[in-house]
């Protein structure tokens, strides 16, 4: 049984409608990961989180995990099923270069018992990956080490970075923009440990999982996010793209702060007269110290105490958490 080293699935050569299928057993590659490579044609698939939630369980908990995240969806609500875990940060490229990280690993190490340390890196910008490898190295147990975490956090490009700073090897793993690109588990023997790439848990809740890939590449940032500052007071509305209308209601003078994509038009509209925003509404209150994100878009931070109706389009879940910044 062979699998295919870009994205693990099991390889077959007879029906051409299913997973796994490829031309040419030899090359070692299924045909959906070929297309993705060499024309950007992505096929999507019905995963769903029960292939993750299987994987998951095959994890001992002396395995370290490596919990992958980036930097604008910051997701940790699975962090706290496994005991070992090394938290990566990555995206680092996409944030102001004003962040301290360290102030950020500080915060969630303070906060999380079962991280053995917390890594800030930057796949594509070659970032901290040589300290990733050292702390791997202090951190592992002689056995596999994990890659798990959000879809499209960059797992898979993370081992390709890794692949080209340490091993003599052209095999790479497939990466793309799009959810579900990984779909079984991959592993690479680096000469310390071997690493095993995963696919990524899908979130229901994500703008991801509803855009067309022109949009997909509209929302996902390439450079560094100017983030948009907006002083307000009394109550407004702002549109973020065509994604979102945010109704806010403050008492004193404040501000806001959206971090997304350079690509995102962010704009005030008319509180009373904007009617063409006809999403569900979400109602919640904020306060300093709290981000709102909207999975997939990026994260609203404010600087006072807020009440905010979102329009959201359906399907989508934002959620509100303490700031990390
Ligand atoms: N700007 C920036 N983009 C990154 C970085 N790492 C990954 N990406 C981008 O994020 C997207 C997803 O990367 P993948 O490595 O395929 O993500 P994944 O976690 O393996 O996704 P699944 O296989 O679906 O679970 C791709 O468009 C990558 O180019 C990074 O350090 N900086
Ligand atoms: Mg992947």
């Amino acid at each position: 049984m062979s699998k295919c080293s870009g994205c693990g699935v099991v390889l077959q050569d007879e029906n051409q409608e299913m997973l796994g299928f490829t031309r040419n057993m030899e090359r070692g590659l299924c045909e959906r990961c070929f297309r993705l490579r060499h024309y950007g044609e992505y096929k999507s698939v019905s995963l769903d989180n029960v292939d993750y939630e299987k994987i998951i369980k095959r994890i001992h908990p002396d395995n370290l995990v490596l919990y992958v995240t980036d930097i604008l969806s910051l997701d940790l609500s699975f962090l706290d099923t496994f005991s070992k875990v090394l938290l990566v940060i990555t995206k680092r490229d996409i944030m102001p270069k004003s962040l301290v990280d360290a102030k950020i690993r500080s915060y969630f190490l303070k906060k999380y018992d079962n991280l053995v340390d917390v890594c800030i890196v930057s796949s594509l910008r070659n970032y901290q990956m040589d300290l990733l490898y050292k702390e791997i190295l202090t951190y592992f147990d002689g056995k596999k080490v994990y890659l798990v975490g959000d879809t499209n956090s960059g797992k898979s490009t993370l081992i390709n970075q890794f692949i080209h700073n340490y091993l003599e090897s052209d095999t790479l793993v497939t990466t793309s923009m799009y959810p579900s690109t990984t779909l079984n588990e991959v592993e690479i023997d680096f000469s310390d440990f071997t690493l095993v790439d995963t696919p990524g848990l899908l979130h229901k809740g994500s703008l991801m999982n509803i855009l067309d890939s022109a949009e997909l590449k509209r929302i996902s940032p390439k450079k560094e996010i100017r983030p948009k500052s907006c002083q307000v007071e009394g109550h407004g509305s702002i549109l973020i793209g065509s994604y979102v209308r945010m109704d806010y209601e403050v008492k004193e003078k404040s501000s806001f702060i959206v971090y997304v994509s350079n690509e995102v038009n962010v704009r005030f509209c008319n509180y009373e007269k904007n009617t063409y925003f006809d999403y569900p509404t979400y109602c919640y209150s904020v306060c300093l110290g709290e981000d709102i994100v909207i999975p997939g878009l990026g994260f609203i931070k404010f600087r006072g105490e807020f009440k905010i109706t979102l329009h959201l389009i359906s399907g989508v879940e934002a959620r509100v958490r303490e700031s990390f910044i």
